[in-house]
């Protein structure tokens, strides 16, 4: 019989959490124990696993003996916290925050893009940023057709990004509009949400960008392994519940062609194309909810940049964007004998 795994989730109780331990159970990932751990707040609260409750316990620098992995998403300031103890009793952590992502000995990895990065790993193996998740899975087979050297790209990013309570934010705020009753006021964002584009995901820095979209620079370049790759993003928040959306384009040393583009998109792993724009085929945040796979269409020459290439990346970004990958990399460790 194949071995079975005592897993963990950090955050078991939030919008990424929760769809971790959906995925665990939908993934049928060998487990022979799951242990859901959160703040003091939840302990007494039950959550289901394969039909049984399991009950929420208090993240502790002791919850990780007998555990072999550990997938987090509590927040970063848990994660550099708790992973060191984990690490240290030889439980692999896979943390969804950017706390560890730029550390040269901490493998970042979308296992479509760089799975081999993860025999790298000392027990930390960091789970990148969605927006940067689902835009590498659609670079990288253009990237291996010529090599990329500028990316332009704005999101379009649901709020379920900023989790469970920003989710709550945009339902009441477009509830009170509707029903013309008080807004309540913003307090995930720094604007209402309900009937608006917010251009603001995370703090400002001082070259003017926000860290989101620092992440999108620095992580893209790690993950590809290209530190030549300049990306250029804005970040934008959008009354979506699910699923983050990109329009991207990029610049090649030698012009993609379309045909080009669509037969290498067509096969590569996590991608489904959907691309008829004349039937208004393309990807859609409704459609790509709940799904594990990257969405791209709207696929074109670009009209304004020599050897540019345009497109339209959906993807659910609790999903591919958090979860899904974070669960791809515990099975792709297994795989590789690397637990
Ligand atoms: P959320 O819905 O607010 O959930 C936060 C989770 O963290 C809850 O389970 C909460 O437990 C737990 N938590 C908070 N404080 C804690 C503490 N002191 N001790 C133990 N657990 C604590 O947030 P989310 O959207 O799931 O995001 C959680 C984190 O995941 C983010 O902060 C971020 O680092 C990461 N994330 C990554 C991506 C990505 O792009 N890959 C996307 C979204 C989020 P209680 O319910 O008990 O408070
Ligand atoms: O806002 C989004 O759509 C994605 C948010 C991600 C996020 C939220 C809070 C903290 C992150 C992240 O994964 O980069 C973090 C973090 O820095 O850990």
């Amino acid at each position: 019989m194949s071995k079975l795994y005592t897993v963990a989730v950090a955050g078991a109780t939030g919008a990424v959490g929760t769809e971790m331990i959906k995925c665990l159970e939908d993934r049928k990932f060998p487990i022979g124990k799951i242990k859901l751990l959160a703040s003091a707040r939840s302990v007494g609260k039950k959550i289901k696993f394969k039909g049984e409750d399991i009950p929420v316990e208090e993240l502790k620098h002791n919850s990780f003996e007998g555990v072999d992995i550990a997938l987090f998403s509590a927040g970063g300031d848990r994660s550099l916290e708790f992973a060191p103890s984990a690490a240290k009793s030889k439980c692999v952590v896979i943390d969804n925050s950017s706390a560890f992502r730029m550390k040269d000995d901490v493998p970042l990895v979308v296992p479509e893009v760089n799975a081999d990065d993860l025999k790298k790993h000392k027990y930390i193996i960091a789970n990148p940023n969605c927006s940067t998740i689902q835009m590498v899975v659609v670079l990288k087979p253009l990237h291996n057709i010529s090599k990329i050297k500028n990316v332009v790209v704005s999101t379009y990013q649901a709020v379920s990004g900023a989790g469970l309570k920003a989710m709550d934010e945009l339902e009441k705020q477009t509830a009170a509009i509707i029903n013309n009753t008080d807004i309540p006021k913003p307090s995930k964002f720094a604007h209402q949400i309900a009937f608006n584009c917010i251009p603001q995901i995370d703090s400002f820095i001082d070259n003017r960008y926000t860290k989101e979209e620092m992440k999108m620079v620095n992580e893209t370049r790690k993950i590809m392994g290209d530190y030549s790759i300049n990306v250029s993003p804005t970040t934008v928040r959008v009354p979506v519940y699910r699923g983050h959306s990109e329009s991207v384009l990029v610049i090649t040393e030698r012009k993609i062609t379309y045909s080009e583009a669509f037969a290498a998109l067509s096969k590569a792993p996590g991608v489904i194309v959907q691309d008829d724009p004349f039937k208004s085929v393309y990807p859609l945040p409704i459609h790509c909810a709940g799904k594990y796979d990257t969405f791209v269409g709207r696929i074109r020459e670009d009209v304004g940049f020599e050897n540019g290439l345009s497109m339209w990346i959906v993807s659910d970004n609790l999903l591919k964007g958090a979860a899904s990958n974070a669960v791809q990399i515990a099975e792709e460790l297994i795989a590789r004998n690397l637990l």
